[in-house]
């Protein structure tokens, strides 16, 4: 496992593990299955629901994160643009249209319209408002036309092009990574709490943390603590009344509401978790570990898609019942068609 954490994190950090990069299959297409083994006597299965690639989308840095914004129905896609821990104002936020189609690769972009934006991450919607976590800042811009309207700093960091700074020396974010708006409108940001050194070895200052950003802008720490296991993506289950959070570096799919002392654990898999989406009935997570994106619908993974190389930060299409695959490695997203 340490092994495996090291090398997704040195993938992540844009170092030595481009060698086992590897292509997606185009028939990388994998049963998704909770049938039943057909009876003894039964001819031929029918066919098990499927997965199946939509379209390919070539041509983004480092893509980490795809939302889908349902009122303007287009996907916003997350570019780092070079080491995720960086500060070098390069970033963007690309839209795309549902059928593949760039309507624009640098919608918002660092050091333009005295916009910074560093590594931008996760991504979440607040009407009209979108939220990105870009290492120890959550920026906010208007979905409709780019512009920065609100900044919250997590560290005592200056950010430059900021308009609206609340500055949180005590808290010294390391490693923001997701973020979910709840419904209230407090914002929930997941800080997974790694460090690179100068030649790529993780290091783990820590501490683990999911920081809140209540409505006044007022921040708190959530909840703290190793047992969120370097935790990297975060999302609401309506349902459950709960958030949803996987590990990067542990193997559990966790659960946690406020009030929790420490998450609970509804699942365990391969590890190296990056995204996470609740749709409906079903937890996706992707998993730099095994390169995949699964389901634990019942607490058990059932692969859907394979062979992907550094399966980031999923997102999930409800009206098309489609999976957003950013493919970090591979400088490129895929739209998956779900059964
Ligand atoms: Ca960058
Ligand atoms: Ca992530």
């Amino acid at each position: 496992m340490r092994v495996t954490i090291l090398c997704a994190a040195l993938a992540l950090a844009g170092a030595a593990c481009k060698p086992i990069e590897r292509r997606a299959p185009a028939d990388s297409t994998v049963a998704a299955v909770t049938t039943p083994a057909p009876p003894a006597t039964a001819p031929s299965p029918p066919s098990a629901p499927s997965v199946s690639k939509v379209v390919t989308v070539e041509g983004f840095l480092a893509p980490e994160s795809v939302l889908h914004d349902t009122t303007q129905d287009i996907y916003f896609v997350s570019n780092i643009n070079g080491s995720p821990l960086a500060k070098d104002n390069n970033g963007f936020i690309s839209r795309v249209k549902p059928d593949g189609a760039v309507e624009n690769l640098k919608f918002i972009e660092g050091g333009r319209n005295g916009i910074v934006l560093n590594a931008p991450k996760g991504l979440a919607l607040a009407g009209d408002t979108l939220w990105v976590a870009d290492i120890d800042v959550v920026r906010a811009f208007n979905a409709k036309t780019g512009a920065a309207i609100d900044t919250v700093s997590l560290s005592n960091a200056k950010t430059g092009a900021a308009i609206d700074t609340v500055s949180l020396s005590k808290l010294g974010a390391v490693f923001l990574n997701d973020l979910v708006v709840a419904p209230t409108g407090a914002i929930y940001i997941t800080d997974t709490g790694i460090r690179f050194d100068d030649v790529g070895n993780v290091l783990h200052p820590g501490p683990d943390r999911i920081f809140r950003i209540a409505p006044d802008r007022t921040v708190t720490v959530a909840v703290r603590g190793d047992t969120l296991g370097r935790p990297n993506g975060i999302a609401l289950d309506p349902v459950g009344k709960r958030f949803v959070i996987v590990e990067f570096g542990g193997r559990s799919i966790l659960s946690w509401k406020p009030g929790d002392r420490a998450p609970s654990v509804i699942a365990k898999g391969p590890g190296g978790f990056d995204g996470v989406v609740v749709a409906g009935g079903k937890i996706l997570v992707s998993s730099w570990t095994d390169s995949t994106v699964s389901s634990y619908e019942t607490g058990q993974e059932v692969k859907l898609i394979t062979g992907i190389p550094g399966p980031a930060d999923i997102g999930y299409d409800a009206k098309r019942n489609r999976v957003l695959l950013p493919v970090f490695l591979g400088n490129r997203v895929e739209v998956w068609q779900l059964p």
